[in-house]
């Protein structure tokens, strides 16, 4: 059983931020979201990979500017804004201390969220990457607990030197994959929500923000929303955006340099 989140109001939903010390603009512009959920938001779900890296709350206690800053307005939006965290990839070993010290809660890996008007599961989404073997293999060692504790005993110039070299080994095979081993594998993704007995999946991961619709083989029908990334500081042309469900029932895709896509999606027993 999932467990479930029960928020009101409208709930804007981001991720893969991919905060760190070489995105300034990103930041900049991820922070001015912030204050725009804070006055008009009512809750705020960050879907995972909020940092580009994270290698424990150690970093912290002495934290390096970027993430001082960070810190900084995470706690300032808390005030007003329920926040919550997700994990993803590259910040699995966020945990709910660090999570609590920024004013936000943290999230399983896989949550059912309750809304106003909707009901729909979410996740960061690179567990249904299932066609990416070598990632699936790498993603159950790194979430293995031992290891973890493993890791987080290291020094942290050492903990630095293997997220680096994770990082390395990363991009250079983003340049060989073929697009479609990157993405989710809609089957997958299918079966999650069956096995749950969802209709609506909201992930981010892949960086392909979209509206999908999927039918199983008996004809059923099912809704996949991908929320955009965050990028102002590497690639031409910049990129960001989030999700809100609206307590009105409408679901608005917010995207830069982008007109917004609004839609209503049926509930369950309307579907055929
Ligand atoms: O992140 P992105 O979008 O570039 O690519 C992902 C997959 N890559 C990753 C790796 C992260 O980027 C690095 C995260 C660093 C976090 C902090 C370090 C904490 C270490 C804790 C150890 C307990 O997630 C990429 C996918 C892509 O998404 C698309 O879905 O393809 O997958 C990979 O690049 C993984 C390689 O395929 C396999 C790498 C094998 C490396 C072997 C190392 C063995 C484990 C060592 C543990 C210390
Ligand atoms: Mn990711």
């Amino acid at each position: 059983m999932l467990s479930k989140l029960q928020l009101h109001g409208d709930v804007w939903l981001a991720a893969d931020i991919h905060l760190g010390p070489n995105s300034p603009k990103t930041a900049h512009a991820f922070y001015q979201f912030l204050q725009q959920a804070q006055h008009e938001a009512g809750a705020l779900i960050l879907c995972g990979d909020i940092f580009h890296a994270w290698i424990g709350a150690d970093v912290a206690v002495d934290p390096p500017p970027w993430l001082a800053h960070a810190i900084y307005h995470f706690r300032n939006t808390a005030l007003d804004l329920p926040i919550f965290f997700m994990r993803g990839n590259r910040d699995f070993l966020l945990d709910s201390r660090m999570a609590h010290y920024v004013g936000a809660q943290m999230l399983d890996d896989q949550v059912i969220l309750q809304t106003d008007h909707h009901r729909l599961l979410l996740t960061h989404g690179d567990e249904l990457c299932t066609d990416d073997v070598a990632y699936q293999k790498f993603r159950h060692r790194v979430r293995g607990k031992r290891l973890q504790q493993f890791f987080l005993k290291l020094p942290l110039l050492w903990r630095q030197r293997i997220a680096g070299g994770l990082r390395k080994k990363s991009s250079q095979k983003q340049k060989h994959l073929l697009p479609a081993i990157s993405d989710v594998n809609e089957t997958s993704c299918v079966e999650l929500l069956k096995k749950h007995d969802e209709h609506i999946l909201v992930h981010g991961h892949t960086h392909r923000p979209a509206l999908h619709r999927m039918q199983d083989t008996e004809g059923h029908n099912y809704s996949r929303i991908v929320l955009p990334d965050w990028e102002y500081d590497h690639t031409e042309p910049t990129r960001s955006g989030w999700l809100a469900l609206q307590a009105d029932g409408q679901i608005a895709l917010h995207r830069l340099h982008q007109p917004t896509v609004r839609f209503k999606l049926k509930k369950p027993h309307e579907l055929s």
